[in-house]
């Protein structure tokens, strides 16, 4: 390859809020990629691109930063991250926010794709299953370019409870949580280790049904904290580590919502399994052995997630 052919990863963030500012900013300190910030509000995404810009030579960057309200200006994007929409208040669940997503996710969509037909869509958007299953739909990519961004939050939230729980670092500690983005998640104790130890081995039935309760309720307990807005360290950093994975095509797994068809015993729905992601997308579904308790709850969260589905 000649040194001119060479031309940056480009990855559009649509929604320049809390999350899309937050990730644009890991990507361009990491110099992954040019990054596109793309908001309705005029003024937002274009004041944030200059800050970030202006952060450049501090902190040793020089990726491309752009601010837009202009689609056209996101066109040829490797990566699309949607993080357009409405965050929860307090008391408000992750489907209170349906209907309003739905009508902002499909029109950010489909204005984006238009312009950059061979991208790798991120879905962020709550409620998150739901929204994923509607960006497809929309998007009329091959389910494998379309993935939905919870499943690396909500194993790095349980790993968190896990490790305050037993007084070790996050880094020894692996965790597994499948099924929606909702109360409905199903974390898998069995299957969540500590240096391959599995948890049940080390914690009793009742500190596991705790840790296991407060992962479900992870972002509720932040957003009543916060008591405006919504988390977006940690779901940032989640983006973040996914977008990266796939421009460099790594090829790692990780739990996010992608297309069943059959796995699991599910069909046409996206929800949270293991992924081997790279740049092709969500390449492979990895499909656990389940216990049958483990499998109905699968179950029952994906019952919730097709519902919601059907409300559209
Ligand atoms: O694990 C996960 N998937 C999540 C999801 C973790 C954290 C946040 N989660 C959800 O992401 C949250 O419930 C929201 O639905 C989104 C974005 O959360 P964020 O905290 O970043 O919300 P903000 O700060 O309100 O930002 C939303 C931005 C804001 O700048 C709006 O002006 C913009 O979205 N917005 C739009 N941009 C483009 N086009 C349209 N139509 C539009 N409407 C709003």
């Amino acid at each position: 390859m000649q040194i001119q052919d060479y031309r940056s990863p480009k990855v559009t963030v649509i929604g320049t809020g809390n999350v899309g500012g937050m990730l644009a900013q890991r990507i361009a300190k990491e110099n992954l990629a040019d990054v596109v910030l793309c908001d309705i509000v005029q003024g937002k995404p274009q004041g944030i691109a200059l800050d970030l810009a202006q952060a450049h030579c501090i902190s040793n960057h020089d990726r491309r930063i752009i601010g837009t309200n202009d689609y056209s200006d996101t066109s040829d994007s490797d990566v699309i991250v949607i993080t357009a929409g409405l965050p929860r208040k307090e008391g408000m669940s992750r489907n209170d926010l349906l209907k309003i997503n739905a009508g902002i996710v499909k029109n950010v969509v489909e204005q984006a794709i238009a312009l950059s037909p061979n991208a790798i869509l991120l879905v962020i958007t709550n409620p998150l299953d739901v929204m994923t299953y509607l960006a497809w739909q929309v998007s009329g990519l091959p389910p494998q370019r379309v993935i939905g961004m919870a499943g690396v939050l909500d194993a790095a939230r349980f790993r968190t409870f896990i490790a305050m729980e037993l007084r070790l670092s996050t880094s020894d500690i692996y965790a597994t949580v499948l099924g929606g983005h909702g109360d409905l998640m199903v974390p898998i104790p069995r299957l969540s280790t500590v240096n391959g130890v599995p948890i049940t081995d080390l914690l009793s039935e009742e500190a596991i049904a705790r840790l296991v309760e407060r992962t479900r309720n992870g972002g509720a307990e932040i957003v009543k904290l916060l008591q405006n807005g919504s988390a977006y360290f940690a779901p940032s950093a989640a983006a973040y580590t996914m977008v990266e994975t796939i421009i460099s095509d790594r090829h790692r797994i990780f739990p996010a919502a992608a297309y069943l068809d059959g796995e699991y015993g599910l069909k046409d729905i996206f929800m949270g399994v293991p992924i081997h992601l790279g740049r092709q997308g969500a390449e492979k579904i990895v499909e656990l052995q389940l216990s049958d308790t483990e499998l109905a709850a699968l179950h029952s969260s994906a019952a919730s997630v097709k519902a919601n589905i059907n409300l559209l």
